[in-house]
């Protein structure tokens, strides 16, 4: 049994080893991660649901810190207030996004890559012909990119964005309405965003299969993409129930953990091997 002035010490040591890792990030830590090459992208499969296969994979934003291991944007996208931050962290993802989908395009695999956008860049000028240049250097044919943006994005800047929207359909890239159900778009604003995926919000997913009211809602929200002639997927399907709920709704595409985790680039081929082995194992 230790004695009471041990378990003390070593209750304020491991306090303070909990407080030296829980240490805030600051927006210099970021900056040095920028420059040092630490931020990449790690992809999420997304799936058809009737045929199963493979129809596109999703960038998610990692960090791989020197001490604190693979961050997920929740531990450091808080601290970035900065908008100009945000923008340069994006322009990493597409670089990176891009040029991963032209290595798998040489093993292959060529399904579209989708980059989240961030809010900014939605209404900077230039941003379209910024992305076609990174798309145009890589070789990698604009519908075999898709750039999400929120909901919530577009209905709170529908004016100001509708132009960068309109110019990155022309030169043919993909567009999709990213967390559906979650921004409050009209379906007049819906009409005008020449989109060409919606993705339904978790959210909307999550208890609609015990609940009816929730199922209306989420039946309503699959219904109106294909008036609207979008590409519906469902976004953080976790479980068989789950994915047979959204397939019996006549959902397209599945994207969540029932079907695979975010994973780096490299891993993509192994898992897509024992995907279209053997899915759900
Ligand atoms: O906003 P956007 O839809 O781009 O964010 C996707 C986020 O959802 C990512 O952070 C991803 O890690 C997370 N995610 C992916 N699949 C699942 C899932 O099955 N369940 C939950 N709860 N989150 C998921
Ligand atoms: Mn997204």
């Amino acid at each position: 049994m230790p004695t009471v002035q041990e378990t003390v010490f070593r209750n304020s040591a491991l306090q303070e080893i909990e407080e030296i890792s829980a240490a805030p990030l600051a927006l210099d830590d970021i900056w040095r991660g920028i420059e040092a090459d630490q931020f990449l992208p790690h992809f999420q499969p997304k799936v058809n649901l009737r045929g199963m296969e493979l129809a596109g994979v999703e960038a998610l934003m990692r960090w791989q810190h020197p001490e604190r291991g693979l961050l997920s944007p929740g531990a450091f996208l808080p601290v970035i207030a900065d908008n100009f931050l945000f923008d340069e962290l994006t322009a990493v993802m597409l670089e990176k996004s891009i040029a991963q989908s032209r290595r798998w395009q040489n093993d292959k695999v060529n399904v579209p890559v989708s980059v989240n956008l961030s809010p900014d860049l939605l209404r900077d000028t230039g941003i379209a012909e910024r992305i076609e240049a990174k798309a145009l250097r890589h070789g990698l044919p604009p519908h075999r990119l898709i750039i999400e943006v929120p909901e919530a994005a577009i209905a709170h800047d529908i004016a100001e964005s509708l132009d960068n929207l309109v110019r990155l359909r022309v030169k043919g890239f993909g567009l999709a309405i990213d967390d559906f159900g979650t921004g409050h778009c009209d379906r007049n604003q819906l009409e005008r965003i020449p989109a060409s995926e919606m993705k339904i919000d978790r959210l909307m997913l999550a208890g609609a299969g015990q609940r009816p009211a929730l199922k209306a809602l989420l039946q309503q929200a699959i219904e109106l993409a294909r008036d609207l002639n979008l590409n519906s997927v469902a976004e953080g399907v976790e479980s068989q129930e789950e994915w047979d709920l959204v397939n019996e709704l006549g959902c397209d595409m599945a994207q969540g953990y029932f079907i695979a985790r975010p994973m780096a680039g490299d891993d993509l081929l192994t898992w897509l091997h024992a995907w279209t082995s053997d899915p759900f194992v």
